[in-house]
């Protein structure tokens, strides 16, 4: 692949599954790129393409002034970079991180006198450099390191910023893999009941994926409740009623011999707002109860 010399050189550290789908992306889009990784012969495929392996972290990073990382972890941050000269260097950290742990590794790179960027990967790979996939990645900490490089970090996957404070990256990663995994939860149980009976699997997907449609809404309705502080007016389905149904959900997972432990706990806090709160709201109060 023929690189550019327009487009920003870069330093990728870590060709795991998602370094290797990045440095596909950026090869494709012409940007001259230097690798690295622990395992040196994964860097294969992609010098075969155009990127130059370098033999260290330490040479990868002198390479050029933007260095992404995408290691597996903050640990293998700490093991990869400790004695790595940063100063002038622009660090992209693209490893799924804590907000807390963001916030360090930014301090970290600071004090070591880097700009620094941190960011959380809303796709899979395969969706890495395939714009009809709508790959995105957050981005929070240097407003001056994003505006620079951009247009380089949104050639394999759309860039969106959310703030100078480096830990929000993470909460906006996190809260919408929170989401996902509730989602999970959820259609595990669903599938759960069903086995067992003369209901295949593949009857009860396109059902599913209805009805979850149908009751996305609820994202939109619950952030505009949260706002307004109004948890009752033109509420559809209440606490109390939905409270109710507690005993028939239960029961079913019973019947069915499937384990409520899914299940139950979302209803224990139902519950407890029924107490605490109004059986006219709906189940907007339920995050102000996880709030510890
Ligand atoms: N893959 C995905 O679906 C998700 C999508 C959302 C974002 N995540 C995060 O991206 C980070 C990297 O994930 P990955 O998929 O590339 O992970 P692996 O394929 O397991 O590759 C791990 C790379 O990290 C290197 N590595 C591991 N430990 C060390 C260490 N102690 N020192 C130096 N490098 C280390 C590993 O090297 P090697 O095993 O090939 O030698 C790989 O390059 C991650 O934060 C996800 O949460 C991906």
């Amino acid at each position: 692949m023929s690189t550019n010399t327009s487009k920003t050189p870069l330093t990728l550290l870590g060709l795991g599954a998602m370094g290797a789908a990045l440095g596909r992306a950026w090869l494709a889009a012409g940007h001259p790129l230097t690798v690295w990784n622990r395992t040196a012969s994964r860097a294969e495929a992609l010098v075969s393409e155009g990127a130059v392996l370098a033999a260290s972290a330490a040479e990868a990073v002198a390479a050029n002034r933007l260095v992404v990382v995408c290691l597996l972890d903050d640990a293998s941050v700490e093991k990869t970079l400790s004695e790595v000269d940063l100063r002038g260097k622009d660090v992209v950290n693209l490893v799924t991180s804590t907000p807390a742990r963001a916030r360090a590794r930014a301090a970290w790179a600071e004090r070591r006198g880097a700009r620094y960027l941190d960011g959380g990967i809303m796709a899979v790979p395969p969706m890495i450099g395939v714009p009809a996939a709508g790959p995105y990645v957050f981005y929070s900490g240097s407003r001056s390191l994003f505006d620079e490089h951009r247009s380089a970090l949104a050639a394999p996957a759309d860039a969106r910023y959310v703030g100078e404070d480096a830990g929000h990256a993470a909460v906006h990663d996190v809260a919408l893999l929170s989401a996902m995994y509730g989602m999970f939860a959820g259609l595990t149980h669903a599938y759960a009941l069903v086995r067992g009976e003369d209901i295949a699997p593949t009857e009860l997907a396109p059902l599913l994926t209805t009805w979850l449609g149908a009751m996305a809404g609820a994202v939109t309705t619950t952030a505009q409740r949260l706002e307004s502080g109004d948890y009752t007016t033109g509420v559809v389905s209440n606490l109390g009623m939905q409270a109710a149904g507690r005993a028939t959900l239960l029961g079913t997972a019973e019947e069915q011999g499937v384990s409520a432990e899914l299940l139950a706990p979302f209803f224990r806090l139902m519950e407890q707002r029924l107490q605490e709160g109004s059986a006219e709201e709906d189940l907007t109060g339920l995050v102000d109860l996880l709030r510890r």
